[in-house]
């Protein structure tokens, strides 16, 4: 790039300018004149018009990058679940109202526009999401940053319910076009697989690997702008395209199905996003699609952001590559690999500068989570990062055998290689070996990690383990998602909380303000209709406009227990219909479920389907006059979590004390006012400890507490005959009350997982759950102070901003500065 290339001046930016550009954009860019536009033609035109004005930023931030030459942090990561893009890009360029009224003045519905949309579902929950705020946090610190990551041609699957069974469908996200990518086939650069490797003569470590099958990274270009700062920061996803050498063959082998077969084949490595949260599993695709995108990553950071002959043994001082769980993990080998073998490095210099350039993020505590590739598979794929790998592992092995002498036991413990069942590599012991940080998503995750999943670790290398807990970004879960709190919160303290969370607390004395109380309960129930709005139109279901929202939404996953909930929805039904219960002392409440489940995990299949089957039974049972309301909208994503995270009263985070590692929905729906009901888990511990034992539904084990009763033999039995209650909840499910009479399948399964052999000990925690569920039913009679305390969440969490957890990041780990724009 040459530095001197005059800057393009900013477009205008009026409401005539605006209009124009549109009209350009759907006259030029779509072929069509405005009474002709579909809705897409126009979401589109609208995007691509949005787009312009921020391109120039963009080019800003790009051009001053090469020109300071500042340190980068470079976020690896598989998933970026990005969610709607154009609101976002409108309110970061400042340009929100200035479309909005042209677009009125041509007729057109700003917000009928957005609605054509459909979101990137690059990810498959929350540490995708996280990944997302991050890189929206680091453009509105202005850290010089870029995210590296794989633009898979389906995201997520599209979840639908069919006789209240999950079906998958393909999310084919790109069909209508994607106006927020830019290809850059000019940067594409070539990774290679298989093969075999052979000796060096004279040289250090050095071997030269001959690969046996190639693929292009086709890089696409997404902008990243910060909040009202003039930064725009670059997210590059890689799309696998195959080489030019499959065409060649076409013509040389004559076996033309070959050759096409073989396209197919390379183009397959981004073809889909693996639907797996929590539990990876060891595919040969799934190591294609993390080695592609991390070899592709590296060389386009060494290649095009680095100047020309830059002084590699520096590296450390422009870099860190912070990796995103172990999925880009196999990095560190492919950098000692650049240096070793294409470089001509010595071992020892390569090493002690890979060591400086990484730092691992561990998102989970499952042993299940922890990836490991079997040597066979990755010898296959990589022989080359497997003989590297064996390398660092017996230099490490040395440094443990010398720490602790004659104890072969650790030895076999903290090995990179494990030899059971299957000789395969620990990618969270190669991560933390070759990270020079490694880092947990919340307090009691990390106390944890070093206690235990990574224990032998933190105990020869203390100063490596740090926490940095989550955060979520306010621009989008607060000032986009809630326009009606977000306003009521800027008359209050004025709108320097968009970017600083923290003066949040200045709202805690308006909890006593009954006039601001009333106000955000309108707020609320403006945000619960706009739910029940979204809810008609989207999947025809109806909820009342002013039920308590009580709300479930996440991954769909035996540790966070959607069952416990479950069983309290059965249980207050149960006590209804038994008379035990008098209907009219309950609270009218929508139960509203959101949760995908990975298509091979039957338990969490089949509890859906109970859900749907007991939310079936409980909406068509008219006795109950309407008070409970149980509705699972299929398909919870991005777009449907902005709108029913502001309407909930209720966040369900209900997880085994231990288990979850972070959670960040926890935050989302503190920040807008809902109040939790949740165990002493991930960050709820410190959502709890902010807000105060007053405003927050604690029930439940502590994690020691279920760590040992764990340890002394977990007998769910015992509970399920001593607590009445429970029994009846658990004889009605099982009686097949609400399947039709139908007591085996799913029924049968669930009954059984939870009274035999339930890993989360569901049963241990019912009875404390449910009593917190009878305060929380007695609290929310009372709403003047009901609001008091959804008021004080909102006061006392600004800490959960993301933009606080990467100045965490800064100040802990990354080391870099933030680089402020001219604008
Ligand atoms: C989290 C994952 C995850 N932890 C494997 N681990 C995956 C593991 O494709 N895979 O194989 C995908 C995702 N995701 C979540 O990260 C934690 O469960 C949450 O507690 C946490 O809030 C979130 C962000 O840190």
């Amino acid at each position: 790039m040459n530095p001197n290339t005059p800057p393009v001046a900013a477009p205008e930016i009026t409401v005539e300018s605006f209009t124009r550009a549109f009209l350009r954009e759907l006259n030029f860019g779509q072929g069509v004149d405005l009474d002709r536009a579909s809705a897409n033609d126009k979401y589109l035109a609208l995007s691509r018009a949005v787009r312009h004005y921020l391109t120039t930023r963009w080019l800003e931030t790009l051009r001053n990058q090469y020109r300071d030459q500042a340190k980068v942090v470079a976020y690896l990561s598989a998933e970026f679940l990005l969610g709607p893009q154009l609101e976002n890009a409108l309110l970061a360029s400042k340009l929100d109202e200035v479309a909005r009224e042209s677009l009125a003045n041509l007729g057109l519905d700003l917000d009928e526009i957005r609605a054509v949309e459909v979101e990137p579902g690059l990810g498959n929950g929350g540490l995708g999401r996280l990944a997302a705020c991050f890189i929206d946090s680091l453009a509105t610190l202005n850290v010089p940053s870029i995210g590296y990551g794989i633009r898979y041609e389906y995201g997520i699957f599209k979840q639908t319910f069919v006789d209240g069974k999950q079906v998958e469908t393909p999310d084919n996200w790109l069909r209508l076009g994607s106006p927020w990518e830019i290809p850059h086939p000019e940067n594409a650069v070539e990774v290679t697989f298989g093969g075999r490797t052979e000796a060096v003569e004279g040289a250090d470590g050095a071997r030269r690997w001959i690969p046996d099958w190639r693929v292009t990274a086709l890089p696409y270009n997404y902008m990243v702008p910060g909040y009202h700062n003039g930064r725009v920061n670059t997210l590059r996803l890689w799309s696998a395209k195959a080489t030019h050498e499959f065409d060649l063959q076409i013509f040389n082998a004559g076996d033309y199905a070959e050759a096409v077969r073989a396209r197919t084949f390379a183009e397959n490595i981004s073809k889909v996003l693996y639907p797996e949260d929590s539990t990876p599993q060891g595919k040969e695709l799934r190591l294609q699609q993390q080695y592609f995108f991390v070899a592709a990553s590296l060389r386009d950071f060494l290649e095009n952001v680095l100047p020309d002959g830059y002084d590699l043994t520096k590296l450390p001082d422009r870099i860190t590559w912070q990796l995103n769980d172990t999925h880009p993990v196999i990095a560190v080998p492919e950098l000692m690999r650049l240096l070793i073998d294409e470089k001509g490095w010595t071992w020892d210099d390569a090493w002690a500068v890979t060591q400086k350039c990484f730092a691992y993020t561990c998102h989970t505590l499952l042993p299940e989570a922890l990836e490991v590739w079997s040597v066979d598979l990755l010898g296959r794929l990589l022989p080359r990062h497997l003989e590297i790998i064996y390398r660092i592992n017996e230099e490490f092995l040395e440094v443990v055998r010398e720490a602790y002498p004659g104890d072969e036991l650790r030895v076999r413990r903290m090995s990179i290689v494990a030899e059971q069942p299957e000789r395969a590599i620990r990618m969270a012991h190669l991560a933390t070996v070759a990270g020079f940080k490694v880092n947990g998503v919340a307090e009691l995750h990390s106390q944890l990690l070093a206690e235990k999943v990574l224990h032998d670790f933190a105990e020869l290398w203390p100063e490596k383990f740090t926490n940095v807990t989550n955060g979520v970004t306010p621009r989008r879960f607060v000032r986009m998602a809630n326009p009606g709190l977000s306003g009521l919160i800027t008359e209050a303290i004025g709108d320097g909380w968009v970017t600083d969370l923290s003066q949040l607390s200045r709202l805690e004395p308006l909890a006593e303000d009954p006039e601001f109380r009333r106000r955000f309960r309108e707020v609320k129930g403006a945000n619960k209709r706009r739910l029940a709005e979204v809810l008609a139109a989207r999947d025809g279901l109806e909820i009342a406009g002013d039920a308590m929202v009580d709300a479930m939404v996440k991954r769909l996953h035996e540790y966070k227990r959607q069952s416990l909930k479950l069983l309290h929805i059965v249980s207050m039904y149960e006590g209804v219909k038994s008379g035990r219960t008098p209907l009219e002392s309950i609270t009218p409440r929508t139960f509203v479920f959101g949760a995908k489940a990975a298509p091979g995990y039957v338990r969490a299949k089949e509890t859906i389907a109970l859900i749907n089957a007991v939310g079936r039974t409980i909406n068509e049972d008219a006795s109950l006059e309407g008070r409970l309301k149980v509705v699972f909208p299929p398909n919870y994503n991005v777009t449907l979590a902005e709108v029913l995270i502001p309407a909930a009263d209720l966040s369900e985070q209900i997880s085994l004390a231990g288990k979850e590692a972070s959670g960040t929905g926890n935050m989302k729906f503190a920040l807008n006012g809902a109040l939790t009901i949740g165990t002493d888990d991930g960050a709820n511990v410190e959502i709890r400890q902010l807000v105060g034992d007053d405003n927050f539904f604690l029930f439940g084990m502590t994690e020691p507490e279920a760590a040992d009763l764990q340890a002394k033999g977990y007998d769910p039995g015992a509970y399920y005959e001593s607590d009445p209650e429970l029994k009846a909840a658990l004889d009605l499910l099982a009686s097949g009350a609400f399947t039709g009479g139908d007591k085996g399948g799913a029924v049968a399964s669930l009954f059984a997982s939870l009274t035999e052999r339930d890993r989360f000990m569901a049963l241990a925690d019912f009875r404390s759950y449910v009593d917190a569920q009878a305060t929380v039913e007695e609290a929310y009679q009372d709403h003047e102070e009901w609001s008091r305390k959804a008021i004080l969440n909102v006061a006392r969490t600004g800490f959960f901003s993301s933009d606080r957890s990467i100045q965490d990041y800064l100040d802990r780990i990354w080391r870099a500065e933030p680089v402020t724009q001219n604008h």
